[in-house]
């Protein structure tokens, strides 16, 4: 697929391991511009360094806290003055407390669950509202979703409310956004060691089960996942939106 003349912004590289570098090595390969979001300067050293990786220049790199509009205005504000417009967004940014990821959901704090679903979920609102004004014709939005947002899993907790959360403000964006003719849709991706996985403890036996149970009988990777949003962002998915795509050898399907 050829993305030569395309600008995609992509937020939530947190290391080489991370989905949403997937998703920029796919892109590169395919001749799009990218420009990057990163929470704090601390990210930057590393993503300076990933991006010597890539084949183009991409050298735009943007602060954004999802968890302040503030920041989020400006780092659209910012990245439509540098670029005269973009063709989408990839979401992939996710957040809940440690504590909350283990054990039952009936002990969810109500702090703690504040702060998943903001982060979470209504983030992409945000992006949706203030990445609409820097949106070429044919623009869309992509984010990253699990199944634990559509069945019950033993520690995602308070993950599957805010995945649940996320798929409908997918939909509703759609419906939202599908007037100007942008597109919104997620991807949900099998599991896949990352920095945020890193922390769960029965994440083997989560890969494991995949192995066994999947009708492909094997785990994706980053590059697969990233494939797929390249594609939602491209013109070829013109007629997708609202679509939750399950990139995950198949799992979802199985009883
Ligand atoms: C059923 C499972 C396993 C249990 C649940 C894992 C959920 C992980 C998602 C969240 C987003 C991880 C998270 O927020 C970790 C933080 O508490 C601590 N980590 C950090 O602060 C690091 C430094 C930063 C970079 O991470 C974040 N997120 O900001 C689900 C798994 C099989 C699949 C999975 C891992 C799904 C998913 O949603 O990521």
């Amino acid at each position: 697929m050829d993305l030569s003349g395309k600008t995609y912004v992509i937020m939530g590289v947190a290391n080489k391991r991370s989905i949403a570098w997937g998703a920029a090595r796919a892109l590169d390969k395919m001749g799009a511009k990218l420009v990057f979001t990163i929470l704090g300067e601390r990210f930057r050293k590393e993503l300076d360094k990933l991006l010597q990786e890539l084949e183009g220049d991409h050298d735009l790199i943007v602060e954004c806290d999802v968890s302040s509009d503030e920041s989020v205005e400006n780092a659209f504000k910012e990245i439509g003055e540098k670029t005269g417009g973009v063709d989408g967004v990839m979401h992939a940014i996710a957040f809940a407390n440690k504590d909350e990821l283990k054990g039952g959901i009936s002990d969810t704090t109500r702090e703690g669950f504040k702060v998943a679903l903001d982060i979470s979920a209504y983030s992409l609102l945000s992006v949706a509202k203030h990445s609409k004004a820097i949106l070429n014709e044919g623009g869309s939005l992509v984010t990253m979703t699990y199944l634990g947002g559509e069945r019950a899993m033993p520690n995602y907790n308070v993950m599957g409310v805010a995945k649940a959360a996320l798929d409908a403000n997918v939909r509703y964006l759609a419906y939202d956004l599908g007037e100007s003719g942008f597109r919104v849709n997620a991807v949900s991706a099998g599991p896949i060691r990352t920095l945020s996985s890193s922390a769960v403890g029965e994440f083997k036996t989560i890969l494991k089960e995949i192995e066994q149970r999947a009708p492909l009988r094997r785990n994706v990777d980053q590059l697969e996942v990233g494939n797929t949003v390249a594609f939602l962002l491209s013109d070829l998915a013109s007629g997708i939106t609202g679509e939750v795509v399950h990139v995950d050898s198949g799992y979802h399907i199985m009883a």
